[in-house]
């Protein structure tokens, strides 16, 4: 995954980066202000692309001082989402909710599958707990398994699963 990163070089530092990437970055003042004078006048921001986990301080090693950064990189899964239940339905939809997982970051979305299909049905934010499934067939076994996803896209173990036969209409 590739973010954008805007760096504005005064001397408050910003980083503004997509979600997807985390970074860290630490400068210290002391340190810039000793640069700052060689490059604020011929350069004002500069926007690299960091892929996912590539430490900031690699590609402008000049700007930072080793022991003064960190690469944050979230490789913890979420909890997997629990307690999965239908809440209502008909002969072609189903409604579902499920209790939130949780993680080291934070959860950006929820995943359901149709997992009697293989079939990915929806994705939902982190902060929905809800889902209907619409466009089902009558008469039709459906089975739903969850699974939370954080920033860094690391995936969670399965919640438990569901499953149902719809009606016929
Ligand atoms: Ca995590």
């Amino acid at each position: 995954m590739q973010g954008g990163v805007a760096i504005n070089f005064n001397p408050n530092i910003t980083i503004n980066h997509a979600p997807g990437t985390n970074h860290l970055v630490i400068m210290k003042e002391e340190f810039l202000v000793n640069r700052l004078a060689n490059i604020r006048q011929s350069l004002k921001t500069r926007t690299v692309a960091l892929a996912a986990g590539v430490m900031l301080a690699s590609l402008i090693p000049s700007l930072v001082s080793a022991s003064s950064t960190a690469a944050l990189v979230d490789t913890q899964a979420p909890t997997a989402p629990t307690n999965l239940k239908f809440t209502s339905g008909n002969s072609t939809s189903l409604s579902m909710k499920w209790e939130a997982a949780s993680d080291n970051v934070g959860v950006v979305a929820y995943e359901i599958y149709r997992t009697n299909y293989g079939v990915l049905a929806g994705v939902v934010s982190g902060s929905t707990l809800t889902f209907t499934d619409t466009g089902l067939n009558p008469g039709t076994p459906y089975s739903y398994s969850v699974k939370a996803v954080d920033a860094d896209g690391n995936r969670s173990g399965w919640s438990n699963p569901i499953g149902i036969t719809l009606p016929n209409s």
